[in-house]
């Protein structure tokens, strides 16, 4: 919940019956809430709120208010406990991602997490992913967009790349550090480098934007410890 002397700080509860204002703020090391970010990706500050089942996903952005308050509508597909992510550079600052849990009230009937898989469907879009996660090494994931068949190679910018990868560890629900690969086509291949903190189950998150809309590919994947480390370095 903390790093580097900042604190994620959640103010409001989430509901499973209506969107409401959820707020929250960013406490910095002089104890106050930060107000000045650098903008990466496109915004401010990246807020993911996902189920610790890791069957339910939100990549939301936040409106900042002066006073460091952060705001979004926020709803709760269904009870039980969830995560939230705040991804964020603080100017002058290096880069985090804080977390915090937060609960949804009622009868939490966690959902098995879905088997191993390497296509995913969303909306008549089929998304297949190559490359593997390996424990401790960054390796190479390509997640390659089709639709009736064919290829999509007319994908739109979404958050300065053609697609965002957010990759959660199974169980503490771990973040890991994503970094797209700069691209100038536009699909269907979108490619990645990620670091497996360990072995295990993993779910990745793929956000991708065709048409206007933005859509979410969702898939489980394990850690492989004989996947070859990508030639890529940061
Ligand atoms: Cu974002």
């Amino acid at each position: 919940m903390s790093q580097d002397g900042y604190t994620l700080n959640l103010i409001d509860s989430v509901s499973t019956e209506s969107a409401e204002d959820f707020t929250f703020t960013v406490i910095g090391p002089d104890g106050s809430p930060v107000k000045d970010y650098e903008v990466e990706h496109d915004k401010k500050l990246h807020f993911i709120v996902a189920s610790r089942d890791l069957t339910s996903f939100q990549h939301l952005h936040p409106e900042l208010f002066p006073d460091g308050t952060w705001s979004v509508r926020l709803k709760a597909p269904k009870p039980g406990p969830y995560r939230a992510f705040a991804d964020f550079v603080p100017t002058g600052g290096e880069k985090l991602t804080l977390g915090a849990d937060l609960m949804a009230g009622g009868d939490y009937r966690p959902d098995p997490l879905p088997e191993v898989s390497r296509t995913a469907e969303v909306d008549g879009y089929t998304v297949s992913l190559d490359g593997n996660l390996a424990p401790g090494k960054t390796t190479k994931l390509t997640l390659t967009v089709s639709k009736d068949g064919k290829p999509v190679d007319d994908l739109e910018p979404y958050l300065g790349a053609y697609g965002h990868l957010v990759a959660l560890r199974a169980g503490d629900l771990a973040y890991l550090h994503v970094h797209p690969e700069e691209s100038d086509t536009a699909g269907p291949g979108i490619t990645f480098y990620a670091e497996a903190p360990s072995r295990g189950d993993y779910r990745l998150f793929l956000d991708f934007k065709h048409k206007g809309e933005v859509r979410t590919a969702s898939f489980t994947a394990q850690a492989d410890p004989d996947a070859h480390a990508a030639d890529h370095t940061h």
